[in-house]
């Protein structure tokens, strides 16, 4: 079996229990590695990790769940993370910590007969998004674009390293929270298969003669298994923050999306 999960946001402010809900995912992550061949973090499992010059004490708060990867690995069972918006500023010392390999990139991998898509999904657009949507929805996605240019800039990671992890920690961790607890309490839905721009992506991707099997993406915290017309389908994650959704490939290639907390 091969295990996608993404966005538990451990170490988020915006929860009360942080250790309870690292406790989870470490169970869940042992459920998993009963029959696990391989497990795929899609991003976003840290509300906010950012590696400075000067050793972070602060990183300690994750060392079980760490703890768990690194045994998962020892098992023989390949672990993968992704990066995703808020924990992309790893340069090195998480797949340190967790033996795990880490992706920086989208990738697609071919699995049990079917080709996969995988990517955190920050950023994943329709090449035509500068004409296809309204003047709204493009502010909306240039500012995102303009923030991840930001976010990304080697000048500024170098700088940002240079300080004090709890300086740099304490606007990390209250800027994560502030998006954390905007979207619980404004939640953003599935926009439909004309507008949800993963979607989108993908439809371009299979018109162009990529083809793939499956896409799927963390990012969103919705649930969505969607059939495309080339027959392929889109999987959005949900996520293991509040719904403790993954999705599980078998030995067949048949992709399916369980939850943790219904038992299914
Ligand atoms: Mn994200």
């Amino acid at each position: 079996m091969i295990y996608f999960l993404s966005d538990a946001h451990l170490g988020s402010l915006a929860i009360e229990r942080s250790w309870a809900h690292q406790k989870k995912l470490i169970d869940l992550l042992e459920e998993m590695s009963k029959d696990a061949v391989s497990i795929y973090m899609m991003g976003d499992m840290f509300d906010f990790w950012f590696e400075y010059f000067i050793h972070d004490k602060s990183k300690r708060q994750y060392s079980p769940f760490c703890k768990e990867l690194r045994k998962l690995a020892k098992k023989g069972i390949h672990v993968h993370i992704f990066t995703g918006n808020h924990d992309q500023w790893t340069f090195g010392g998480l797949g340190n910590l967790t033996g795990a390999e880490v992706h920086y990139e989208p990738c697609t991998i071919q699995r049990y007969g079917k080709s996969i898509y995988l990517a955190h999904g920050d950023g994943v657009l329709p090449s035509d998004w500068k004409t296809y949507y309204p003047k709204r929805i493009r502010r909306k996605i240039k500012r995102f674009i303009f923030l991840k240019k930001v976010f990304n800039s080697p000048f500024l990671q170098f700088c940002f390293r240079c300080l004090p992890p709890s300086w740099g920690n304490y606007f990390g961790y209250n800027w994560a929270k502030k998006s954390r607890l905007k979207e619980i309490a404004n939640p953003c839905p599935y926009k439909g298969e004309n507008k949800e721009e993963l979607v989108l992506f993908a439809k371009e991707q299979e018109n162009q003669g990529n083809h793939r099997d499956y896409y799927i993406f963390g990012h969103r915290h919705i649930e969505l298994d969607l059939q495309i017309a080339s027959g392929s389908r889109v999987v959005l994650l949900g996520d293991c923050f509040q719904q403790w959704t993954y999705a599980k490939l078998d030995n067949h290639g048949r992709l399916s999306l369980h939850n943790y907390e219904l038992g299914n």
